[in-house]
């Protein structure tokens, strides 16, 4: 299935997989790579020194190209946005800032770069200082979000700029890809289906919940703290929107999620753990092998587009 992001990435199939914190580290990237999609690492907050060896082991892992998600709001992303381009990573995408002042060193290095982004603007602006793509994430993803659904903000970020469109945000089956298409996307970035995967080496706790989360099971937390997190709904969740509620202060509230996402991961504590999950939980039904998610996202696809074509 080639696209504009096939093409530019050099992979078989339009899919790119979300840089989740904790989650996407390099057994399930060097997976999904292997199976024909774009895997990714993601780098959280970890130092870059972490990285380098996650790097290092997902290439003894596959020859296909994998890429680096880099969290602009970690104390870590200038030292991880350097090591990147030591280590000859093909591909970088960047959440919850702007990448700009890192772009020229990633360029000179050869990587494509693909922000990821959630208004028009900042995808505007991205084009301009060079992004070769950029993914428009919608409030339906878990983890940090921004306001506008996938369904408003893709078609919009396509109108706005020439470079090509990822869709992010609330898809996990074939018909949301088929649906991105149609939104004018070339390709799709899915997290939370690759939860609930083999390769991935998150607790079968958490996997388990995305497996059981019902459509109305997410919650955001961080709303009044001004930075909102979607997470499947727990007793932690409870007792945060309670306290949000109440007019807790920042301190508080963040209390209450520390270390959250790591009790979650590692620990598969999933009553008090942050248990980040896009809304497309609800689609998620089995745990499966990447190889056999993408084959089936594959047939989905072509089946929906070729149906609506008749
Ligand atoms: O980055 C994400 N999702 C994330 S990052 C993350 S890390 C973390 N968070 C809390 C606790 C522990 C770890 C978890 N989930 N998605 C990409 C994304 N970027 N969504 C929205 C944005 C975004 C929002 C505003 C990007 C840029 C932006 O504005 C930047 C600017 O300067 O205009």
């Amino acid at each position: 299935m080639e696209t504009k992001i096939t093409k530019l990435l050099g992979i078989q199939y339009p899919v790119i997989q979300g840089g989740m914190a904790w989650v996407a580290e390099y057994h399930l990237a060097a997976a999904v790579s292997e199976a024909g999609g774009l895997g990714i690492i993601g780098a959280s907050n970890a130092p870059g020194e972490w990285v380098r060896e996650q790097v290092r082991e997902a290439k003894r892992l596959t020859d296909k190209p994998f890429g680096v998600n880099i969290m602009l709001m970690s104390p870590y992303a200038d030292d991880v946005a350097k090591v990147v381009a030591e280590e000859g990573v093909k591909v970088v995408t960047t959440g919850a800032g702007n990448p700009e002042k890192y772009m020229a060193m990633w360029k000179e290095a050869g990587i494509r770069v693909m922000p990821v982004v959630a208004s028009v603007a900042l995808a505007r602006r991205m084009e301009r200082c060079g992004a070769d793509a950029v993914i428009a994430e919608g409030t339906e993803s878990g983890g940090h979000i921004g306001e506008l659904t996938t369904m408003v903000l893709v078609p919009q970020v396509a109108d706005a700029v020439n470079i090509p469109v990822v869709a992010a945000g609330g898809i996990a089956d074939g018909r949301g890809i088929a649906a991105a298409f149609m939104l004018g996307a070339e390709a799709v970035q899915m997290g939370t289906r690759f939860i609930a995967t083999d390769e991935c080496t998150a607790h079968e706790n958490y996997k388990n919940s995305v497996i059981k989360a019902k459509d109305i099971d997410t919650r955001v937390t961080g709303r009044s703290t001004g930075h909102p997190v979607r997470v499947l709904r727990n007793q932690m969740t409870a007792e945060y929107l309670k306290m949000e509620a109440e007019g807790a202060t920042f301190e508080e509230l963040e209390k209450m999620t520390l270390g959250g996402l790591r009790r979650a991961v590692v620990d598969g504590d999933v009553k008090t753990g942050s248990l980040m999950s896009g809304q497309s939980a609800g689609l998620v039904k089995e745990k499966k092998s990447c190889a056999e998610v993408m084959q089936e996202l594959m047939s989905q696809t072509e089946e929906v587009l070729a149906a609506k074509a008749r």
